[in-house]
C-alpha cells in the first residue's frame, strides 16, 4: 500500500440527471477510494456547476441540479467527514486559475478535445468560448488542491493529460507551482453505454429517455427501460457471441453486484435475453432503492446539506487560496 498522500480530487455536472454511467464510472469509485482512505489523504469532490452553464440551462433548474447532485453524492455513502463536498461556483479561485492557465495552455491543444469537437457539433451555432475553454477549468478545478489523483469516466482521460501538460508548462515558465495528478478509471466501467445504442455513452444529454437508467427512476421504470435495452440477433447469453450490446449489459450487472463480469458470465451462460434483463432489473432496483430513500430524506432535512456544503467550501478554500497566492507570486499579478 502506498504512504505517500493523496488528494483525490473529482466533479460531477449538475446539467441533468445523474445516469448509471456518473455512478458507476465515477461515484462508485469515490465511494471505494473513500473506504481505502488513509488519515494523511484528502477527499474533495465537487458539483462543477461552472461547467454545466457551458451549455444552456434554466436557471432554476441548475439550482435545483446543484442540490440533488450535492444530495446524490451523500446517498451514494460520500461522507462529509472523510471528504470535502462543495459547489465549485463558491470559490472564486477556480476561475481565477482557469484565465491563468488560459494563458498558458496551447490553443493547438484545445483545438484536439474530442469531448469539444463532439460537443461543438451537437451546439453547432450555440458553441459557447466557454465550453471550448471547459479544459482550461477542469485543469484548474484539480491543480488548485495539488491533486494527485482524479477518479474518472474514460471520456475525462484526455482533459487529464491536458492537465498534466499544462502543470509541466507552468512550472516550466515560472517554476515549480503544480503537482502532476494521475486519472484513475475503473476499467470495468471506464464507459458505460446507451442501453438504446451500444456503440454511443450513457449520458445526461441522451434524447432518448430509454437509454439511460436514471438514479432516481422509479424502479418499474428502471425495470422497463432493462428490458427494452438492445441486445443482438441471438435469444440466450453466450460467451461465443458477445454483443458490443451485450458486454454493456454484463458489465452493468457486474458492477451493481460486486461480480467480475467473468463471474457473471459465468453464472448467466444460456439465460435468455428475457430471463436475464428481469435479473439485472431486479439488481439495479435492489442496489439504487435504498440510496433513493436515503436522498429523499437528505433533500428534506433542511439546513443539514448547506451545513456541509459550507463546510466543504470554507475548508478547500484554505487550500486554494494559498495556491492563488503562490500563482500570482509566480507570475507576477498584482501588487
Ligand atoms: N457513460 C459513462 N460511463 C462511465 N463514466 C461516465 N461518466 C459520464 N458518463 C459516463 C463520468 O461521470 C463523471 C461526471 O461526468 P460529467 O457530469 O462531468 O460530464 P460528462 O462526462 O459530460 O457526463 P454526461 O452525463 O455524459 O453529460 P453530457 O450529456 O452533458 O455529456 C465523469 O467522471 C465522467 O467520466
Amino acid at each position: 500500500m502506498s504512504t505517500k498522500k493523496e488528494i483525490i480530487f473529482s466533479g460531477i455536472q449538475p446539467s441533468g440527471n445523474l445516469h448509471l454511467g456518473n455512478y458507476l464510472g465515477a461515484i462508485q469509485q469515490w465511494v471505494d477510494m473513500q473506504k481505502r482512505l488513509s488519515p494523511e489523504d484528502t477527499l474533495i469532490f465537487c458539483i462543477v456547476d461552472l461547467h454545466a452553464i457551458t451549455v444552456y440551462q434554466d436557471p432554476k433548474i441548475l439550482r435545483q441540479k446543484i442540490r440533488e447532485v450535492a444530495a446524490m453524492y451523500l446517498a451514494c455513502g460520500i461522507d462529509p467527514k472523510n471528504a470535502h463536498i462543495f459547489v465549485q461556483s463558491e470559490n472564486p479561485d477556480h476561475t481565477y486559475l482557469s484565465w491563468v492557465l488560459d494563458c498558458v495552455v496551447p490553443y493547438g491543444q484545445m483545438l484536439r478535445m474530442t469531448q469539444f469537437k463532439d460537443k461543438s457539433q451537437k451546439q453547432q451555432e450555440g458553441t459557447t468560448v466557454g465550453l471550448f475553454n471547459y479544459p482550461a477549468l477542469m485543469a484548474a478545478d484539480i491543480l488548485l488542491y495539488d491533486t494527485t489523483t482524479v477518479p474518472v469516466g474514460e471520456d475525462q482521460k484526455q482533459h487529464i493529460e491536458l492537465t498534466r501538460d499544462v502543470a509541466e508548462k507552468f512550472n516550466s515558465m515560472y517554476g515549480e507551482t503544480f503537482v502532476l495528478p494521475k486519472d484513475q478509471i475503473d476499467t470495468s466501467a471506464a464507459r458505460i453505454m446507451s442501453l438504446q445504442n451500444p456503440l454511443s455513452k450513457m449520458s445526461k444529454s441522451d434524447a432518448d429517455p430509454f437509454g439511460s437508467i436514471y438514479l432516481l427512476d422509479e424502479p418499474d421504470e428502471m425495470i422497463k427501460k432493462l428490458k427494452r435495452a438492445v441486445t443482438d440477433s441471438g435469444s440466450a447469453v453466450s460467451s461465443e457471441n458477445l454483443s458490443p450490446a451485450l458486454t454493456n449489459l454484463i458489465s452493468i450487472f457486474g458492477k451493481v453486484t460486486n461480480r467480475s463480469f467473468e463471474q457473471v458470465l459465468k453464472t448467466c451462460e444460456g439465460l435468455s435475453y428475457g430471463a436475464f434483463k428481469t435479473q439485472l432489473g431486479e439488481a439495479v432496483v435492489a442496489k439504487f432503492e435504498p440510496i433513493q430513500k436515503k436522498y429523499r430524506a437528505l433533500l428534506e432535512e433542511s439546513g443539514e446539506l448547506d451545513r456541509i456544503l459550507d463546510q466543504g467550501c470554507a475548508a478547500v478554500s484554505v487550500y486554494s487560496s494559498a495556491k492563488i497566492q503562490v500563482v500570482k507570486e509566480r507570475v507576477g499579478l498584482g501588487r
